[in-house]
């Protein structure tokens, strides 16, 4: 694996941003330059937080706006398979817990999103490149909602993925981020146990419940395998956003924690997983999985996923509709902006 030092290119070193993506004045020399590259390696080494006011090379800024913001995307769109049920909740209790665990995600993906403006992205270009398809975001919400057993699913495979997966990154080495994350994992903590708690009432409930709860366990599990992305050998970013500490383990490494955690519960759910060859490996200790379909993912990811074109179209429609609202936003803050200027030439 290269060291953070092998991955930076020469562009990198003579180049730097300040806090507002800004390019470092040109007066700075090589000293300075080389000084600041300096000591984000010492940082990184020493296992501490890179902060907005601090230089980072180019390419360590450009990954994490590029993964932080496939993952606030993820967040906005991922509101969507579970928010279809918002209307149709078996009972108060039920549609309570949903609008909150709903409204969490959209917090999710603001916390995301502001974490991007720090490295000075714009959040409405970033929104724009999500509805005209030039950022990702993850596969897993490109799969319909078939049943209320699949809000409890999603609640117990998906956001329990999400939380192997999002736990290492509270110790990422953007403080913004790591810092973003452990709020989120708190939450996803709340949004796993739910999902938990709502499959085993149904599966104490009747035998057409059992049957929905099943039916969604084969439908998501292979699905939430692929959210932690392609096999190492396939993940062109792993290597280098493990060197600048972003990730702070493999892809397959989360992966096969999160088939050894799940396995359990599914026992104690009282559901099987549709997978012939998952087994416990005692040389190993972990369990053995099947193939995983990874042209599935990539057909997916390409767009072609069940409900791809159905997300993009109401999240751009979404868009639309709040057009009025941020208008009405920008020109009272431009109001009170006015109002407070002339309050200062006042009071000076
Ligand atoms: N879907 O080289 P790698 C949630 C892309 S939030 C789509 O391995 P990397 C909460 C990848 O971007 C779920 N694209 O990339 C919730 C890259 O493309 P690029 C989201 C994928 O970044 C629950 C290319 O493939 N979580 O669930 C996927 O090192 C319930 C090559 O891949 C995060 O975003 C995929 N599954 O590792 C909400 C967590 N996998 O940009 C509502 C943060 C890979 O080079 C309801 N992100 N790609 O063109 C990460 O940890 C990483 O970005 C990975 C990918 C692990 C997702």
């Amino acid at each position: 694996m290269p060291s953070a030092e092998e991955v930076m290119t020469v562009t990198d070193r003579r180049t730097g941003h300040g806090p507002d993506g800004a390019r470092r004045p040109p007066e700075a020399t090589l000293a300075d330059e080389t000084e600041a590259q300096a000591r984000f390696e010492r940082l990184i080494a020493e296992d501490q937080r890179i902060e907005p006011r601090d230089w980072m090379p180019e390419a360590y800024r450009a990954t994490l706006i590029r993964q932080v913001a496939q993952h606030a995307h993820s967040e906005i769109i991922g509101m969507q398979p579970e928010g279809a049920w918002l209307t149709r909740a078996p009972s108060l209790r039920r549609k309570a817990i949903l609008l909150a665990k709903v409204q969490d995600e959209a917090g999710h993906g603001l916390y995301l999103y502001s974490a991007c403006e720090t490295l000075g992205a714009d959040r409405a270009d970033l929104t724009e490149k999500l509805v005209t398809g030039r950022q990702k975001y993850s596969s897993i919400f490109n799969y319909p909602t078939l049943s209320f057993a699949d809000v409890g699913v999603i609640g117990w495979l998906v956001d329990g993925a999400a939380i192997c997966n999002q736990v290492p990154l509270c110790r990422s080495s953007y403080g913004p981020y790591a810092r973003a994350m452990i709020r989120i994992c708190k939450e996803e903590s709340f949004h796993q146990r739910q999902g938990y708690e709502l499959l085993m009432t149904m599966m104490g409930g009747t035998e057409e419940q059992r049957a929905q709860v099943r039916d969604a366990v084969d439908r998501w599990w292979w699905p939430s395998l692929m959210m932690f992305g392609p096999p190492d050998a396939e993940s062109p970013n792993t290597a280098r956003s493990m060197a600048w500490r972003i990730k702070r383990h493999t892809n397959d490494e989360l992966r096969q924690r999160f088939v050894d955690i799940t396995v359990p519960q599914a026992e104690a759910l009282g559901v099987s997983l549709p997978d012939p060859d998952l087994r416990w490996n005692a040389e190993r200790g972990h369990y053995d999985h099947g193939p995983i379909d990874w042209d599935e993912l990539s057909r997916v990811i390409r767009g072609d996923g069940p409900c791809n074109a159905e997300r993009i179209a109401t999240r751009r429609a979404a868009h639309r509709d709040g057009e009025w609202v941020r208008r009405a936003a920008s020109a009272h803050a431009a109001k009170r902006a006015a109002r407070d200027a002339v309050g200062a030439g006042v009071a000076g």
